[in-house]
């Protein structure tokens, strides 16, 4: 059975309502960060990066939430969650997701994260008034540029899905505001209806 290594409102949340969504038995194993679980070193040998999420498998570990989510996709075809048969579309769905691991994911932990690129106070407090704006700018281009609508990869469902909404979450809860991203908005209203995102919420509070 697989297990996923997450914490509550994590990045972890996409790669567990992909779990709910294909409906294979997993076992939820919950790291506390706020305690430095992940840096002690029981979690540094399942994962040595330190960091959520981490999905062990059948084959063995396996960390970075793009590479989890294509994961589940391709070892769960009947679920239809990625483009599997059309090389350019998958990858199309892939550069969505790395910008959102590379770009969209470090610019919001700019606001919380600063001591990992800077000890200075002051560089910490710039970059946390900066990042607001850093994420808004993400989000501006997507929305205009990478969303295509009603999902994100066009007509179908894929785990590109439950990884902007997780996102778009963060920027709800962290009080920005999302009418200035009419489609992204409709897509997060659209996503927190869905039963398997509700169960992932619900099992995470
Ligand atoms: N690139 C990784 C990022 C993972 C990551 O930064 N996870 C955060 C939670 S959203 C974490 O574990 N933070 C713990 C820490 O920084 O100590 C991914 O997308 O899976």
């Amino acid at each position: 059975m697989f297990k996923l290594f997450y914490a509550p409102g994590s990045c972890a949340l996409a790669t567990h309502i992909v779990l709910e969504e294909i409906g294979t038995p997993y076992e939820l194993m919950r790291v506390d960060l706020a305690g430095g679980e992940q840096r002690k070193p029981e979690y540094l040998a399942i994962n040595p990066k330190g960091r959520v999420p981490a999905l062990a498998t059948e084959q063995g570990i396996l960390n970075e939430t793009p590479a989890l989510l294509v994961f589940l996709a391709q070892r769960f075809p009947h679920a239809k969650l990625a483009p599997l048969d059309d090389l350019f579309a998958l990858a199309r769905l892939q550069a969505f997701n790395s910008y959102l691991c590379s770009t969209v994911h470090v610019a919001r932990a700019h606001l919380r994260r600063g001591a990992r690129w800077a000890d200075d106070e002051a560089a910490i407090a710039a970059m946390k008034r900066k990042a607001p704006q850093n994420v808004l700018d993400c989000f501006a281009l997507m929305e205009a540029s990478m969303f295509v609508g009603p999902w994100v990869m066009g007509e179908s469902y894929s785990v590109a899905d439950p990884y902007l909404f997780t996102i778009t979450r963060w920027l709800v809860l962290d009080g920005g505001n999302l009418s200035a991203f009419p489609a992204i908005q409709n897509h997060f209203e659209r996503m927190s209806q869905r039963p398997a995102v509700t169960r992932a919420i619900e099992q995470e509070s």
